[in-house]
């Protein structure tokens, strides 16, 4: 079981006071957005990103409702915990309370990753006329099924509803990908602006890199391979720079180096240069992707912007009973290592599955490391591929509209 936002090193802050009441406003919204933070950030992650795109890009007006707001602030510094109801960045953001206020529903209703909207907001839902359009955003896989099953529609059996299935995807006849429409225009801007790359790194509490060190990222789950890496890095004779923002790693970083590190803290040992990064903000963490040269990235929503990124990533897929996400991984790596050469498709697939089932040898690094090369082109081509496509956001409204 994953250790919640809790377990990370954040000062503690101070008990909440009682929530004020505040009336929305009139005109309701036009989109109601549920996201429950099971563990981790990828909920609120992709709901975030969601809605911002819903009300920016397709002027909706967006209800957020995050069950969860201390976790929602690591990723906005803006969200106030306080408050049972805000407006950020144009989006109405409420606190998702056992009992809901009696708002009226909205005429898209998106329940997010199965999150179970309150029984008494669905009859609500019911009685609303026209009913609202209820869909269920679902998990990323590139397993071959999810095609099959996007969009299908489930009817509820006690109410006069019907809750559709829509799942992302990387291809065509399915959800596909969030994706900003100025996304890769700002990645691009960045990528050629060094005085953008040190406003970065003065904002993490740290100069440059050295030229010349490999810039790693390193976003994952707790791994008891993390040592083991980070001692081969150490090892190498080529001059790595691992770049972790606080996350699950961090004990075993600690391990590794023999004492307490904290966001600001550098550590080195051979050739490896370790730099503990505070929690950054989702478009500052963007751009910790856009400088690296490979990206450990782990769940959903890392993992897609990591794709956005155009660089060599390694996936840290979330661990499922039974090893359900080796077959989820494989069906990623099928599709992924399809176009690549032999060597390099064998070298990625090696690691990712030492990564994700926790045994690494230095051979397998190496050949890694070897092939990076023509993973970076590869990385890009495939960037170029799936930007081609609608993103999630234009597909949910498209196929919302459809069904209003
Ligand atoms: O946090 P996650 O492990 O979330 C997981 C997965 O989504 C998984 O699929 C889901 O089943 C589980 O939650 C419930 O990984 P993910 O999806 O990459 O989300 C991390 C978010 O945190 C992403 O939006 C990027 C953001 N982030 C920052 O904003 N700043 C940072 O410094 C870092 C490291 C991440």
């Amino acid at each position: 079981m994953l250790s919640r936002p809790s377990a990370l090193p954040v000062s503690p802050s101070p008990p909440l006071p009682p929530l004020p009441r505040v009336s929305t406003t009139a005109g309701g919204a036009d989109w109601d957005v549920f996201c429950r933070i099971i563990d981790n950030f990828g909920d609120i992650g992709v709901c975030w990103r969601l809605a911002r795109q819903l009300a920016s890009e397709h002027h909706l007006r967006v209800r957020l409702w995050v069950d969860e707001l201390a976790t929602f602030r690591l990723l906005c510094p803006q969200v106030d915990p306080t408050r049972a109801v805000q407006e950020l960045q144009g989006i109405e953001v409420r606190l998702w309370e056992k009992r809901l206020p009696a708002v009226t529903p909205a005429a898209v209703v998106v329940e997010t990753f199965a999150c179970r909207i309150p029984e008494p907001f669905v009859e609500r839902m019911a009685k609303r006329s026209p009913r609202p359009v209820w869909i269920n955003l679902d998990y990323l896989s590139a397993e071959a099924w999810v095609p099959t099953c996007h969009t299908l529609p489930s009817p509820q059996p006690q109410l006069p509803l019907e809750k559709f299935f829509f799942f992302p995807g990387f291809t065509a006849d399915t959800g596909g990908l969030l994706r900003e429409r100025d996304l890769l225009e700002r990645r691009r801007q960045f990528v050629d602006n060094a005085g953008m790359h040190d406003a970065f790194w003065r904002r993490t509490g740290f100069t440059r890199p050295p030229v010349g060190h490999l810039l790693v990222s390193l976003f994952a789950y707790d791994n008891a391979v993390i040592g083991d890496l980070l001692a081969i890095w150490a090892d190498a004779g080529v001059p790595l720079c691992c770049l972790a923002p606080l996350s699950q790693t961090l004990p075993a970083i600690r391990r590794f180096a023999g004492r307490a590190l904290e966001a600001g803290d550098t550590f080195r040992r051979g050739t490896l240069e370790v730099r503990v990064l505070p929690f950054l903000r989702q478009e500052h963490y963007d751009q910790l992707l856009w400088l690296c040269d490979v990206n450990f990235i782990r769940g959903e929503d890392s993992f897609v912007r990591a794709q956005w990124a155009a660089r060599p990533l390694v996936w840290h897929i979330y661990p499922q009973q039974e090893g359900v996400h080796i077959g989820k991984l494989d069906a990623f790596l099928a599709i992924y290592c399809a176009d690549l050469p032999a060597a390099s498709a064998l070298a990625l697939r090696q690691f990712w599955h030492a990564w994700n089932v926790g045994r690494i040898e230095t051979s397998v690094w190496q050949a890694l490391a070897a092939n990076l090369p023509t993973l970076r082109e590869h990385a890009i081509r495939w960037q170029d591929g799936l930007a081609q496509q609608d993103d999630l956001s234009r597909r949910l409204v498209n196929f919302a509209g459809s069904k209003l």
